[in-house]
């Protein structure tokens, strides 16, 4: 494997010094993107993207043709791994992931198993590797999962809900199936992202988008301590290096504090919580990511490099920062506000850095 040429976000995720703050945003590789949309049509559909590691690989590769960010990601989703438990993932036009096979009975929970990373989900780890030769040094890689809460929200309804009634409504009813999915998911999810880290990537971010959902207590139980029981798992060196770990609860406020005694090395924040309050919240046991609100880029870029610079603003000095946004940039913003956010944190941060 070639030598790593921009090593920032590995070394921000680890709270070592950097010359300045390091960026990638949430959702990089999207429909904002002209040539994203492009490749998606000539795919067919998301899954022909996801599925065909030559395609995956190019629009992994879009976002860092445009803009100097300092990370790619892999470009998949989350729900490729309950699609290879059998439920039979599918995107229907204007309304999001559906299975084919929600589980709709505590039978249904038990009769799931784990999928084999390197068979079922073959196509992502080579997706994986063709991306490191491509980056060929330049940025690292990213790898990522969901947490096994989130996933079980989908794999339950059988897609996006809004009431969660179906998924909540199982862990207050039969708490036992719920712990028994949760378990596999946790399991499946880990030995999933070990076998990103064999394939080449170089750190990883577990995304539970719906933690915050959940009362603190059925926070803890059901989310925070499956994600505990992946970073236990996780393959944490590679290539003489540490491969750190990022978790991101969106929603999460002060249960910032006790994902931060997870053992990740980083947290994402969203961008209902200060990065000051994040600061204070886990003291120095990890970094922090994020946490533009997405909304912002529906200013203008003169705006935009003003929020830019109160978000910096509010992690202050120091190392352990990772500019992001605080959840995925949506589909109809300019990508000139993209550029632009991305131009303020490499004009405006290295000021944060400066020995004193
Ligand atoms: O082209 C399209 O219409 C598909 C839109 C799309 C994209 C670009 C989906 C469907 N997934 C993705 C890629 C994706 N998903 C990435 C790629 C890497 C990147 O550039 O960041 C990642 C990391 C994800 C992760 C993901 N998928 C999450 C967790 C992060 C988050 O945004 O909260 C979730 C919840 C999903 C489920 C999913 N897949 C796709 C959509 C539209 C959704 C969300 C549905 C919902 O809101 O319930």
């Amino acid at each position: 494997m070639s030598e790593l040429q921009n090593d920032r976000l590995l070394r921000a995720l680890l709270r070592q010094p950097v010359d300045r703050t390091p960026t990638w945003i949430m959702r990089q590789a999207g429909r904002y993107l002209p040539e994203y949309r492009a490749s998606r049509a000539r795919a067919g559909n998301f899954m022909g993207l996801c599925g065909n590691p030559d395609m995956a690989c190019e629009v992994t590769m879009q976002p860092l043709e445009r803009f100097p960010l300092d990370a790619a990601i892999l470009f998949s989703d989350i729900l490729t791994v309950p699609d290879a438990m059998g439920l039979g993932l599918y995107f229907s036009e204007g309304e999001g992931p559906r299975f084919e096979r929600p589980l709709q009975s505590a039978a249904a929970i038990r009769a799931i198993g784990q999928p084999d990373p390197n068979d079922e989900l073959r196509y992502v780890m080579d997706a994986v590797s063709l991306i490191r030769r491509e980056l060929n040094g330049r940025v690292p890689l990213i790898g990522f999962a969901g947490s096994p809460w989130t996933l079980a929200t989908y794999m339950v309804e059988g897609g996006s809900t809004k009431t969660f009634g179906r998924s909540k409504g199982l862990l207050f009813e039969d708490p036992e199936s719920a712990h028994h999915l949760l378990g596999v998911l946790a399991d499946s999810v880990a030995a999933y992202l070990n076998a990103q880290v064999a394939a080449g990537a170089q750190a990883l971010m577990i995304f539970d988008t719906w933690g915050g959902v959940l009362n603190p207590a059925m926070y803890r139980t059901f989310s925070l301590d499956y994600m505990q029981r992946i970073v236990d798992q996780l393959t944490r060196e590679a290539e003489g290096r540490r491969v750190p770990v990022v978790l991101f609860t969106k929603g999460a406020g002060t249960r910032l504090a006790a994902m931060a005694d997870s053992g990740a090395d980083a947290l994402g924040v969203d961008w209902t919580t200060d990065l000051a309050d994040a600061r204070t919240l886990t003291g120095d046991r990890v970094a922090l990511q994020g946490n533009l609100d997405p909304a912002a880029l529906y200013a203008s870029p003169t705006a935009v490099r003003r929020e830019v610079r109160a978000v910096l603003d509010s992690f202050g000095n120091g190392p352990g920062h990772v500019f992001n946004l605080g959840h995925g940039v949506t589909p109809d913003i300019d990508p000139d506000c993209v550029a632009a956010a991305v131009d303020e944190v490499i004009q405006y941060s290295p000021q944060f850095h400066s020995p004193s």
